[in-house]
């Protein structure tokens, strides 16, 4: 069953700027403040990416950010917690290597709800596409500070493998700016993730503008 699903809402997966909510580097602004902000610049996908709220409050934030993000009509993806997803209704739910297994997580959102998976190696991106995963998360590509992570850079080089390689959506991370933006468009990424130049940014608006328009260019 498992190998029937994967894949199975792929082409849902393809947006070009993917922006993490990230209230930590928000500037004080709540996760309603900056998901608006996104979606007038452009944005076409919003991850929920909170790890220290209660349960019962990110419920809450999730129901209202459902109800705006698809005002604009646009993607709405929770981080980590298929229950949270599941609860909310989000379009999909993101995996970590050591959250929910992709299996399990489909059992709990069903069929129609997009899993994303990160994957940190060559072996983990081959086996996303033995599992119930719609696109993988490829990175870091560049030294980030938004997240501890165990894993080395992976570089250009790796969007180019993984490009070459494995038929699901990729979405890069980790350390890309507007700067490295385009390097990583033109090395195969189809969406490419960041949490710290867009939350970073005082005019969030602007710069999803500027990114989604330096996107657009390469692709
Ligand atoms: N997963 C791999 S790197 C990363 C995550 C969540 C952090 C990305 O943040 P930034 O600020 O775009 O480097
Ligand atoms: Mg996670």
């Amino acid at each position: 069953m498992t190998d029937g699903m994967a894949g199975k809402n792929s082409s849902r997966c393809v947006w070009g700027i993917y922006v993490i909510l990230d209230k930590a580097i928000g500037g004080g602004r709540s996760h309603l403040e900056l998901a608006r902000e996104a979606l007038l610049g452009g944005a076409r996908v919003i991850q929920l990416r909170d790890k220290t709220s209660p349960f019962e409050e990110l419920v809450e934030v999730g129901h209202a950010l459902r109800a705006l993000i698809h005002e604009h009509e646009a993607t709405f993806i929770v981080n980590d917690n298929p229950y949270l997803a599941a609860e909310v209704k989000a379009d999909g739910v993101h995996l970590g290597q050591s959250d929910f297994p992709a299996a399990i997580a489909r059992e709990i959102v069903g069929t129609e709800c997009i899993i994303g998976l990160s994957t940190h190696t060559k072996i983990q991106a081959l086996e996303a596409t033995r599992q119930p995963v719609d696109y993988i998360g490829v990175g870091p590509i560049y030294p980030t500070t938004s997240k501890q992570s165990e894993w080395n850079p992976l570089g250009i080089p790796h969007i180019r493998w993984v490009r070459e390689n494995i038929s699901l959506p990729m979405v890069a991370i980790g350390g890309i700016t507007t700067e490295t933006l385009a390097d990583c468009a033109a090395a195969g990424a189809d969406n490419v993730a960041m949490i710290a130049e867009i939350m970073g940014a005082e005019d969030i608006t602007g710069r999803m503008q500027n990114l989604a328009a330096q996107f657009k260019q390469v692709s």
